[in-house]
């Protein structure tokens, strides 16, 4: 694989993303480097860590299994190393979902205090999970209900006894639950399961690769309802369910003669309050005063998806689209709270005099301005959300004008999609099935994820899902493949052209578009929702539906479970590249040292990638990094399961 790996001349030429190749040019012509640049210089990357044979587990090591060495130091076998080095990244990602949740779920706890200045404005979610969650509704406020939701939730993150998630309990299919139990891997939160994971792979621990796997697959339930239901529907009870909006997106949506902030990260929850205070006409006026003709505000990543939803702010780009973005020299200011705000944008942001503001204590930055908010110290809030919005507003009167270019790209778009509207768009749960059944629609695919530098800039998020729908498959996609999606014009009507018949008629019957942005990372619980309602709707067991995970571009150890997530529930997963999940992979890495083997562990490979899952779960982890036979594994798949359904 090392030798395949695209250099700057091949992503210029293959990546779908027309407005970043100007920017890739500008920013190498400015004499500043991008995460391109980095990439090259890393070349090749290590062959043990991409097939998870590297064990740094103690400081014995490190050490590398290679056929003259087939154990570590203290006797750990490849496959232990392997699954210790998976379930470890899985963990990573449930602490960062899980960090996540805290901070919106001690939101709620702090606004049904009346300790923090907002309103709950998500009544709908806050009566239907009062109801599941069998509290006493009557003679209580929504703000009561929140209050009691919100003390369950933090049980569910924290517990240490042996009893279940209660989300797990209230949102999962019957059926799943009777697998998972006689699997032995139902969780007890995600606090519990990561220091049982830790614990489990730490030196001198368990050497056996399939209990392992075991409490891999229990963290990751723990993943999907503590931390990814979790947080999801509790940033619903705050800021009410999404609703699809008409909006206009890309890197063309900033202005030059405006103030342009762009917001980033996760949490969307300081930048509310940032919102608020950047309409007040003192603002609006400091930014006239300073010469510009208003104030832009544009995404990024998951809370640029979290505002597309809630107020149709567009999106502009992802993770690697960070650095571009701050290349056009027109970004005055970014507010970061949490996760995926890479490094190397505040190496550029200072060559282009951007303003970083951070407002997270877990993602401080040297030298940007730091204003955490904290659910349990919010005195300071509306203080600190004011003082954001005047200094990026201030910032614009520093910009250096000589390095200003904005690709004019801009791109409709029509995102913002949750699981209610969905529902209620394409006509209820019943006629979705209907949809599927007689064939109009051949399946559904979540595709999402992050980018890689891999593969050429958005390139296999793209094409893979231009394949998907000229094949009636409905895509639902979240966070950073997203805006791929929504950048190329794909989550508007207008993809209709792109689609086959039956999409067509879906899309000019209902008014949808054949993509729907389902949200961030957090909100694939949304997609999954769906996949359960149709399941019990249809009376079909998941597995054996026309769905499949998606995840071409996987980046942050986040991913890991999200895939395991949707597998858990029966659903198989296509993912672009395999570190650190070692399945078969379609061929060898190249340079690998001698002796090394091409797998990083044959047992795990054929247990994620073959029958080990197939027949514990009823589905199986697919590698492939082509993009055009990544499409037609899950367009076969897809087939596979209607025959087994005899649906046409
Ligand atoms: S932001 S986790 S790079 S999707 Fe949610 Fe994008 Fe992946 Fe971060």
């Amino acid at each position: 694989l090392n030798t395949d790996m695209p250099d700057k001349t091949e992503v210029l030429q293959k990546t779908p993303n027309t407005a970043t190749k100007m920017l890739i040019e500008k920013i190498e012509a400015d004499g500043n480097e991008t995460y391109l640049d980095r990439f090259a210089s890393q070349q090749p990357q290590c062959s043990f860590g991409l097939k998870g044979t590297c064990c740094r587990m103690c400081q014995w090591g490190p050490c590398r299994i290679t056929e003259k060495s087939p154990r570590g130091i203290c006797g750990r076998s490849q496959d232990e190393i392997v699954i210790s080095n998976i379930i470890r990244a899985l963990v990573s990602g449930l602490a960062a979902h899980g960090r996540h949740a805290h901070e919106i779920i001690y939101t709620i706890k702090g606004v049904a205090e009346g300790k923090i200045n907002l309103k709950l404005k998500g009544t709908e979610r806050i009566i239907e999970m009062a109801k599941k969650l069998e509290l006493k509704i009557s003679n209580k406020t929504p703000e009561q209900l929140a209050g009691e939701i919100a003390d369950i939730l933090i049980e569910d993150l924290s517990r240490m006894d042996n009893k279940n998630i209660r989300l797990l309990e209230v949102f999962a299919p019957q059926e799943r639950k009777d697998v998972w139990g006689n699997l032995d891997v139902l969780p007890r939160s995600a606090s519990y399961e990561i220091m049982e994971a830790l614990h489990m792979t730490t030196l001198g621990s368990c050497t056996d690769w399939r209990a392992i796997a075991g409490q891999e697959k229990r963290s990751a339930l723990a993943y999907c309802y503590s931390t990814l239901f979790g947080s999801s529907l509790a940033t619903e009870i705050l800021f009410g369910l999404p609703e699809p909006k008409e909006t206009e997106v890309n890197y063309g949506i900033m202005k030059e003669d405006h103030v342009n902030i762009l917001v980033h990260g996760h949490s969307p929850v300081m930048i509310e309050k940032v919102l608020e205070k950047i309409k007040l006409p003192e603002i609006q006026q400091l930014a006239k005063d300073y010469g510009a003709k208003g104030i832009v505000i544009g995404g990024l990543c998951c809370t640029g998806t979290e505002l597309l939803a809630r107020y149709g702010i567009p999106t502009v780009t992802n993770i690697l689209g960070q650095e571009f973005v701050i290349g056009t020299g027109a970004v005055d200011c970014v507010v970061v709270d949490m996760q995926c705000v890479i490094p190397g944008m505040k190496i550029l942001a200072d060559c282009y005099g951007t303003k970083i503001i951070t407002t997270c204590n877990s993602n401080r930055i040297p030298g940007a301005v730091h204003l955490p908010f904290d659910p349990e110290k919010p005195e300071t809030l509306d203080e600190d959300a004011y003082t954001i919005a005047r200094t990026a507003v201030e910032a614009y009167k520093n910009r250096d004008r000589s390095k200003i270019k904005i690709p004019k790209e801009t791109t409709k778009a029509y995102g913002g999609w949750g699981y209610e509207s969905i529902v209620k768009t394409l006509g209820g749960i019943s006629n979705i099935g209907k949809l599927l059944k007689n064939g109009t629609l051949k399946g559904i695919a979540t595709v999402v994820g992050c980018n890689t530098p891999k593969v050429a800039y958005e390139s296999n998020h793209v094409t893979i899902v231009k394949k998907l729908i000229e094949w009636d498959i409905l895509v639902l996609t979240t966070g950073c493949c997203s805006h791929a999606l929504l950048n190329a014009g794909l989550c508007s009507k207008e993809a209709s052209e792109l689609c086959g018949n039956g999409l067509k008629k879906v899309i000019e019957e209902y008014n949808v578009p054949p993509v729907m942005a389902v949200g961030g990372c957090v909100d694939n619980t949304r997609t999954l929702r769906l996949f359960i309602a149709l399941s019990e709707e249809l009376g079909i067991a998941i597995k054996d539906m026309p769905f499949m995970f998606v995840g071409p571009e996987p980046g942050n150890e986040k991913t890991v479970g999200q895939g395991m997530s949707f597998l858990m529930h029966g659903v198989s997963n296509l993912v672009g590249f395999p570190a650190p999940i070692p399945v078969p992979m379609p061929k060898p890495i190249a340079g690998s040292a001698d002796g090394e083997m091409d797998r990083g562990s044959n047992n795990i490979a054929d247990y994620f990638g073959g029958n080990g899952a197939l027949e514990e779960l009823g589905a199986k982890i697919y590698t492939e990094p082509y993009p055009e036979l990544a499409a037609q594994t899950i367009k076969m798949h897809i087939k596979r399961k209607r025959n087994h359904l005899g649906w046409k």
